[in-house]
């Protein structure tokens, strides 16, 4: 990665530090953000969530602005990320469905049968009118720093629709993968189709670029991945059509099937803290970036380990095609906003010097 002399962004979205990173582009600096910047960690996002169930506020544009806006505003984070919750598209076409305090999103009526599987409701695009309205105004307010879209992947949705809730294991899953592989199919060729239509409205109206959600994907082998879920996650990017906005595709515990990630069709693939970022370019290949991935409780450290750790990381990045700084998973409720605050300017700082021998 060159540097260039002047750090300031520049004026277009779509040549942003992070586009051109994901595009394997030169960069001024490190692009950074985090996965779950908006959201509890923030006490301007807890007083702005007051009395508003997470749902609700997904779909109101003017909270969804304000709360993508929160974390730009006061981190200086290269990118926002859409202000949304991955199961929204399935209560929009209407799966009875909550996210609950603490515990995740619960689904009313799982699916335990194929009947199940051929009763869900498809999304009809008109819709997402709410959705295009907040990304429009999004856009409008971020001037020259890029909103990413973002939708859950096939597999990571179905283990919800399928478990009823979050769950560790995923074994109701897998069972139901093996035991029904043709109505399996069937339900992710749906979820498919649904979070391409949440994309394209994300993207039509104004996305610089689109992240794919399969965080769950890492309990399954690599053969299984891709023989029953790659498919469907290709699907989705797919989808896109021409649209030419960077893919970026993340999973957790991902470590195996990091070259099959990159293959479903993205230009990034996101990576946990389980694998070094030199390995993981090894694993991924020469033709893609990579995203990550510093662990989210190094954050709740001492100001010495986060220093070390944001350090690592950097380097590491530097055997990548392109390189945007994350963290491996979401940012952990408890952390401290003012240690993100520091990440960001470390990450640039760090970035901007030569590579250390
Ligand atoms: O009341 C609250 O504040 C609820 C907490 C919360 C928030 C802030 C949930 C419930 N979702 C969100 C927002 C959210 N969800 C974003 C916002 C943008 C940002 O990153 O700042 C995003 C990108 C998501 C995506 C999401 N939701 C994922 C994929 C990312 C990941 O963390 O792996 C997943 C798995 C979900 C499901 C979900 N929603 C909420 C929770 C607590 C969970 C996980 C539950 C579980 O463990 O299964």
């Amino acid at each position: 990665m060159s540097a260039a002399a002047d750090p300031a962004p520049s004026a277009a979205p779509s040549d942003s530090d992070l586009v051109r990173a994901a595009r394997g582009l030169p960069v001024s600096r490190t692009p950074v953000w985090f996965m779950r910047q908006a959201g509890r960690s923030l006490p301007e996002y807890r007083a702005l969530r007051a009395g508003t169930g997470m749902l609700a506020a997904c779909q109101d544009p003017d909270l969804v602005t304000e709360i993508t806006l929160q974390p730009v505003r006061r981190h200086g984070v290269d990118a926002a990320i859409l202000f949304s919750d991955i199961v929204l598209p399935l209560l929009v076409a209407g799966v009875d469905l909550d996210i609950k305090p603490g515990v995740g999103p619960v689904v009313a009526q799982p699916i335990r049968s194929v009947a199940d599987v051929d009763a869900l409701p498809p999304l009809e695009p008109d819709r997402l009118a709410f959705l295009d309205t907040a990304v429009r105004q999004l856009v409008a307010e971020l001037g020259p720093t890029p909103l990413i879209g973002f939708a859950g992947a096939p597999f990571t949705l179905a283990t919800y629709l399928i478990e009823g809730g979050p769950s560790k294991e995923h074994a109701r899953t897998k069972a139901f993968m093996y035991a029904e592989p043709e109505a399996w199919g069937r339900l992710l060729d749906r979820l498919a189709v649904s979070a391409a239509t949440f994309l394209r409205t994300q993207v039509d109206a104004g996305a610089s670029a689109v992240q794919l959600f399969d965080s769950w994907a890492g309990v399954l082998s690599a053969a299984d991945y891709a023989e029953r879920v790659l498919p469907h996650s290709r699907a989705v990017f797919d989808g896109l059509g021409s649209r030419d906005v960077p893919r970026i595709h993340f999973g957790v515990g991902t470590g195996e099937l990091l070259p099959l990630i990159g293959d479903a069709g993205a230009d990034v693939v996101g990576v946990d803290w389980r694998i070094p970022l030199d390995e993981a370019a090894r694993r991924v290949g020469p033709g893609r970036s990579l995203q990550g991935n510093l662990d989210p409780a190094v954050l709740l450290a001492d100001r010495s380990t986060v220093d070390r750790e944001v350090r690592r990381v950097v380097e590491q990045g530097r055997a990548a095609r392109g390189h945007v700084f994350n963290l491996g998973h979401g940012v952990l409720p408890d952390t401290d906003p003012g240690v993100l605050t520091h990440v960001v300017e470390l990450v640039h700082e760090l970035s901007m010097s030569p590579a250390h021998p």
